[in-house]
């Protein structure tokens, strides 16, 4: 029998409410590999908890003794740890491919945080919020208010620079071709991030890419659901 894995996952206010986009591609790939996962609710305070893993971010998956950090760290660990279960990477050459699309999926982490970061603000755990203000308002450099006021005006730019994925899933229902692989799990997670957090419309009701999310939404019985969302 399978043992049973545990992921610190990040959560909102409400323990169910879990929206890091990097935990999310590791909650599929976990899905993908059929392994059973306990998610432990972690909040952005919440360093002593993680700390054996040697560093302060989630996801941290632990297996056994082993705590293990870092989405594309954990991905490459389940692929080599449990190789007869369904590949995340399709292959040799769909692992370095992988890692493209794990480096193109933070660059939307980025590209969405003006967009979503003040509706991230009104999620977070109280006691996050001073914490989640103070940084993020340093990364930004700018208050969140600013950093958001004018969205409006960039949406368009923002939508447009998702026209190579658009045309890719215009003509293939995933990344991955017919089943969805790590790939989609990857560029899935900022997405679900905006969804969890966000009634913004970043995406239009008929963009392929929408149609696409949806789809990975509906994967695994539904998990990308399990948690509250807006239907942005
Ligand atoms: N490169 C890391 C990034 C992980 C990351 O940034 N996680 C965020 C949650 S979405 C976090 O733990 N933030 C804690 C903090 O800001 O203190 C990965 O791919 O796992």
């Amino acid at each position: 029998m399978t043992k049973t894995l545990r992921l610190f996952d990040l959560a909102g206010a409400e323990l169910d409410r879990r929206f890091s986009p990097y935990c999310w591609r590791i909650r599929l790939a976990l899905a993908h590999k059929n392994l059973p996962v306990e998610t432990i609710p972690w909040r952005f305070t919440e360093k002593e908890e993680i700390s054996p893993s040697g560093q302060a971010l989630v996801p941290v998956l632990v297996d056994g003794d082993q705590w293990i950090a870092d989405s594309w760290t954990i991905a490459n660990y389940l692929e080599d740890k449990y190789p007869n279960a369904p590949s995340l990477f399709g292959g040799p050459a769909g692992r370095s491919l992988s890692r493209h699309y794990s480096d193109i999926a933070d660059g939307l982490v980025r590209a969405m945080f003006p967009f979503v970061v003040l509706d991230v603000l009104q999620h977070v755990a109280e006691k996050d919020r001073d914490y989640f203000r103070a940084s993020r308002e340093k990364r930004a450099n700018a208050k969140l208010e600013t950093v958001v006021s004018d969205r409006d005006k960039r949406l368009p730019d923002f939508r447009a620079s998702l026209a190579a994925l658009r045309f890719t899933l215009k003509s293939q229902p995933f990344l991955g071709g017919d089943q969805p692989l790590y790939a989609d799990y990857a560029v899935f997670g900022p997405f679900q991030w905006a969804r969890c957090v966000s009634p913004y419309a970043l995406l239009e009701k008929d963009d392929p890419v929408r149609h696409w999310r949806d789809r990975l939404l509906d994967c695994f019985d539904g998990l990308g659901r399990q948690t509250p969302a807006y239907d942005a």
